[in-house]
Order: C-alpha cells, then structure tokens, then sequence
C-alpha cells in the first residue's frame, strides 16, 4: 500500500513536488491550448475567464506556501483582492482588472520557483499545516480541482475542438444490474489520510439499513428512456423545487443534447456526435437526477450509503480508502485525471470494482447523491473556513466519486464535492439505489 506515512522526509518532498508540478503541467496544457483572447473572455456567466483560474491558482498557492509555510514576502500582495473568490462571483470576473495571460502566466511561474526552493528547506512537522506536506498536498490539490473546472469551461466554449485525448476502454456486461449492501455500521470519513480536507473528517462510526444500489452509473441509454417517456413533462416524478426549475429553466434534457432524427447527438469538447447509450449520463443537475431515480423507482443514495457502497469491506469489516483497496488509482481501476475526455462505457473497470462488487464508484462522472453537505461530527475547520464551512447548510447537494476530469490527488473514497442542485455544467451524472422491498431478502 502506498501512503504517505511510510515516506521518509526527502521521499515526501518529491513526492510533493511531483503532484505540484503535474498539476501545472495540466493547468499549462488547458491554458496554452486556446489564443489569448479566449483566455480572457467568460465562456459562460457560470465561470470564470480562464486567466482568473490561472492566476488564482498562483494567488493561493502564494498565500499558503511562499507567505505562510514559507515565511517569505508577498510576491504580489496588491493583486490578492483580485483573485479572492469571495470577493467577486464568477460573472463579474471578466470586468476586474485582471493580470493578462502573459503577466498571469509570469506570476504563476515566479510563485512557483519560490514554492518549489520553500519545499526543498521547510521544516515538515511542529506545524500540522506542513504535517505530511500538507499545505503542499492542499495546493497540489486546488489546482487540480481548478483545473477540472477550466475543463468544464472548455466544454461550454464554442468553437472548433482544441483538447484530444485517447477513447476509453470499452464497456462489459455487468454481472448484475444492482448490490444489495447489507445493514450495519461502517467507518465513514477519515482521521488518518494525511491529505484528506477538513470535510473529509474525522473518522465516525455510520449504521444504515440494507439497501440495493445500482452495479454501475445510470447511462445515457437508460436517461433517455426516462425523457422519452415524457419524464421532463410529468410533475409527479419531480420534487417541488425540482419541476419549478425544469419550468422556468425549460429544461428538455441533460445539456449539451439535441435531438437528431430519431435519436440523440451530443456536442462534447467541440464535437457533435451521436450519444453513446452505454455511456454514463452526464451534465444533469441534482433535480433531473432525483426525477430520474423516481420514475425508475428507485432514489439516490445517501451519502452514507455511497461511501459504505464504495469503501466498506464485509470480509475484514474495515473501511478502504479506495473501492478496490488501499492502493492508490492507476488505470485499470478507474477513469481519472482527464485520461480520456469523456466518461467510460458501463463495465469498464471491473478492476475498480468494490468487494461487493459495485463498478464505477471513482472516476467517470460525479454522482449526486441525496445528502446536503453538511459537517461530520466532530468536524473543525482546518485550515480555512472558506474550503468548506461556509457552504454547509441545505443550500448545496454533495456529489461523490470524481468524473474523468478529476485527478487522482483531488479523489478518494472519503472525498467530498458539492454544488446547486440545478447546476450541470459539471461532469456530474448518478447511480440509483434502492430500499429492500419487504419479504425480498426471504
Ligand atoms: C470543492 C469543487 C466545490 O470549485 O468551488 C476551489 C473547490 N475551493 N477553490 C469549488 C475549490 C476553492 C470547490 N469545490
Ligand atoms: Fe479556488
């Protein structure tokens, strides 16, 4: 097993080192990959220019390693206000007086010198921002997760395809359509994965009932057969507020769909192509999800029950940190880090595969399931509020899983994602689960 409590301090410092740099390497391919003018114009009112990631990127990674963890002056103190995402929302962005590509792409390499020489002499304990390296990991993985969303806004831009990557691998049949996950308590969340983020703990002891949970990611085919039916035209499959916003936001669909004859195309990065039925659904809000798993009969899981479903071992009773183990995410267990631009036909990792036997829980898409992100027990901030704390409440809807736009770094059995329930900009799709019907289990 890989972890990095085994490392010694020099391996932990390259190791570090490496998730930072491969982080860059991603944010430089999605930034070099479009002209300066794309750069610096809003895709979307939903997000930023992608020259405002960029940098903010750089702004964080200034705040927390070169100031804090490093003890050095501010490269840039002026510009903090600027890239501070609390101060200005997503919209307002493209008006601020932001660094251009040049002067960002400038800035983010001076922060970066600096971080990787404050690496090379910080001490790595008396501090538990640096316990572990951290900060280093935090960093590591904010950029990861920015880089996802700059994913996404390529997915809103128009305009001819500018990001290729290999196709999947194919799917297989599934050896069932669903699990039954049997009643009891299991560990949720983690107090010792040295970089899990403060929502992610601590540790706590969670029962929940038997239930069944879908083998596999609701795909396009089984989605479609819901809005054929008149799925998005019938109330009693909807929440309230879910048919009030398939109403005002005329919702016919998950986005990026247009009908095409008789069936479905698809515009993905750039490209319009026919929809693959086998593949995961994805680009549906939280609302669309819930109204599906109605109308198949069934819901979404909990929280709870996705992380049981993903990392609870009935042979040893333990919690893994991943749905095949503890060993870190390599390719044949799951489609991750934007490996391939898009999520993997059903079947596809049957060596990602849970001990009962659950596919497709890390990577693909991101699954919505019917928890409100709020905090464990015994939950304390760590290291800032505005990560988590100041989103949990019944506003957001938690997401689990990663999607094939997630790196490795940023994506564990604990790891927790949140957004609006009527958002689908993000790679987002669902797996169904269900209560056991009486006498069912004999
Ligand atoms: C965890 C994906 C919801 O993008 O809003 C980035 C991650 N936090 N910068 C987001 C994040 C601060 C966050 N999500
Ligand atoms: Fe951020």
């Amino acid at each position: 097993m890989t972890t990095l409590h085994d490392l010694g301090i020099e391996d932990l410092r390259a190791h570090a080192a490496e998730h930072l740099i491969r982080a860059r390497e991603r944010s430089t391919a999605l930034t070099d990959a479009v002209d300066d003018d794309d750069l610096v114009r809003q895709h979307s009112r939903l997000m930023s220019p992608l020259v405002w990631d960029l940098a903010h990127v750089g702004n964080q990674e200034e705040l927390w390693l070169v100031r804090d963890v490093g003890g050095r002056d501010a490269v840039r103190s002026d510009i903090d206000e600027l890239y501070d995402a609390f101060k200005h929302p997503r919209s307002d962005r493209p008006a601020l007086p932001l660094l251009g590509p040049a002067e960002a792409r400038g800035y983010v390499r001076e922060v970066r010198d600096k971080v990787l020489d404050v690496l090379d002499h910080a001490p790595l304990e008396g501090r538990a921002l640096v316990e572990h390296a951290f900060a280093f990991g935090m960093v590591a993985q904010h950029e990861q997760q920015h880089d996802e969303t700059m994913l996404a806004t390529h997915q809103l831009r128009l305009g001819t395809p500018v990001l290729h990557a290999p196709e999947p691998p194919d799917g297989r049949r599934l050896p069932a359509e669903e699990v039954l996950i049997p009643a009891g308590e299991f560990t949720m969340g983690t107090s010792t994965e040295p970089w899990a983020l403060d929502n992610e703990r601590p540790a706590h002891r969670v029962r929940t009932d038997a239930f069944f949970i879908d083998t596999a990611p609701v795909t396009y085919g089984a989605f479609l057969r819901f809005v054929e039916a008149g799925g998005y035209d019938d109330p009693r499959w909807w929440s309230a507020a879910g048919w009030q916003h398939r109403r005002s936001a005329r919702l016919q669909g998950p986005k990026y769909l247009a009908r095409d004859g008789d069936g479905w195309s698809r515009l993905r990065f750039g490209v319009h192509e026919p929809v693959r039925p086998a593949e995961p659904v994805t680009h549906v809000s939280f609302h669309e999800a819930e109204a599906y798993a109605t109308w198949a009969g069934k819901r979404l899981p909990t929280e709870a029950e996705w992380e049981k479903a993903a990392r609870f071992d009935p042979a040893t009773g333990r919690s893994c940190r991943f749905p095949w183990g503890d060993e870190d995410p390599t390719a044949e267990h799951a489609n991750l880090g934007q490996r391939h631009l898009r999520a993997a036909p059903a079947g596809a990792y049957p060596a990602g595969a849970s001990p009962l036997g659950v596919q497709q829980l890390i990577g693909d898409v991101w699954e919505w399931t019917a928890s409100d992100f709020t905090p464990y027990p015994g939950f304390a901030v760590f290291p800032y509020e505005e990560y988590s704390q100041v989103f949990f409440g019944s506003d957001y809807k938690v997401l689990r899983g990663g999607s094939f736009g997630t790196d490795p770094v940023a994506c564990r059995g604990t790891f927790r994602n949140w957004d609006f329930p009527i958002r689908r900009q993000i790679f987002a799709g669902l797996r169904c689960a269900r209560d056991v019907r009486p006498g069912e289990l004999g």
